[in-house]
């Protein structure tokens, strides 16, 4: 059989339509690009200049029908293809519901992924087929671009910035990781791998706290680890050890601050006039520089962790505070 890679399988249920979209676009390409040489061929050999079998008198100027078709038919074709761009690209970075959330953080040169309960992945990712995926990427260092080709989607990994992509994995198997923006010199190590498991062995696979399979903890530098605690519970651990409960959290506090438990998902009002959501960037912010964004009514007390918590550290004390809200897509 021919197996040269040339195009990767399409594993994905957002990958099969842009896929499509793809190859109708590349058809097109083709299509037009023929007419236009294999027409500027034709003419310039029957119309060269010692060629006097062709009668040149009376030649037409102009004729709108000619005109009109090779407007309007392009026309219409690009409005096509962009509105079905649109709604595929719609379909990875809108949000959506339903989701099974990871997280994923690429730092020089790896990327680490962290499932809400707790199990994190070094260079590897597992997932579930059949379920709607939605990864939140972010980067401790510089920006990198977290790409699985044969889903057919890819998102950068900002410093500073959650940024959501979603997906479907369709077909149980083994895909390329990569990052696809120049982060230094192991750029091109930046690798890893995507395993797709059937929901029933991806649940084991959980609860096993990530152990039990023998393809996710060996090969690429990966290797699954912890289970034990859940995200939200990991969290709640660095919340004491940093000794955010000192104030937070304190009903005997001295200090007056902001009732966490409904921070997640409510309208902030803040001291300035200004309403925000509390969702991931602000409640991030909000730790390492408690300054920028005031609650209204209360004051710039809280000392910034800029530079004291990690970017793991950040995504579990999400996962606790959007826990205390009642939201379990943190693991609790
Ligand atoms: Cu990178």
């Amino acid at each position: 059989m021919w197996n040269f890679p040339f195009v990767p399988p399409t594993a994905s249920k957002e990958g099969e339509g842009i896929s499509l979209l793809y190859w109708t676009i590349t058809l097109l390409a083709v299509v037009f690009g023929s007419i236009v040489l294999f027409g500027v061929i034709y003419l310039a050999v029957r119309y060269r200049a010692d060629n006097n079998a062709v009668d040149r008198s009376n030649a037409t100027e102009s004729d709108l029908r000619v005109e009109l078709a090779w407007t309007l038919i392009p026309l219409v074709l690009a409005l096509v293809m962009f509105g079905w761009a649109a709604k595929l690209y719609a379909d990875i970075y809108a949000p959506r519901e339903g989701y099974y959330e990871v997280f994923v953080i690429g730092k020089q040169w790896m990327w680490h992924c962290q499932h809400p309960n707790g199990v994190r992945e070094n260079n590897v990712l597992t997932l579930p087929a059949g379920r709607l995926v939605k990864a939140s990427i972010i980067s401790q260092d510089v920006i990198h671009a977290f790409s699985i080709p044969a889903f057919r989607i890819k998102r950068d990994a900002v410093p500073g910035r959650y940024n959501a992509m979603y997906f479907t994995p369709t077909k149980p198997g083994e895909y390329h990781l990569f990052c696809t923006e120049y982060c230094g010199t192991k750029h091109s190590e930046m690798i890893g791998k995507v395993i797709v498991l059937p929901e029933k062995e991806f649940q084991a696979w959980l609860e096993k706290g990530g152990q039990g399979l023998a393809t996710a903890t060996t090969g690429m530098g990966g290797a699954a680890t912890g289970g034990a605690l859940t995200l939200a519970q990991q969290g709640e651990q660095t919340f004491k050890a940093l000794g955010c409960n000192a104030c937070h959290l304190n009903p005997n506090s001295a200090v007056k601050v902001p009732d966490i438990t409904k921070t997640w998902g409510s309208d902030i009002p803040l001291a300035d006039g200004r309403t925000v959501k509390g969702d991931e960037a602000y409640i991030r912010e909000s730790i390492l520089n408690p300054g920028a964004k005031i609650h209204a009514g209360y004051q710039n007390l809280m000392p910034p962790y800029q530079g004291q918590v990690s970017e793991e550290q950040l995504v579990q004390l999400i996962a606790y505070i959007k826990s205390l809200a009642g939201d379990s897509s943190g693991g609790n």
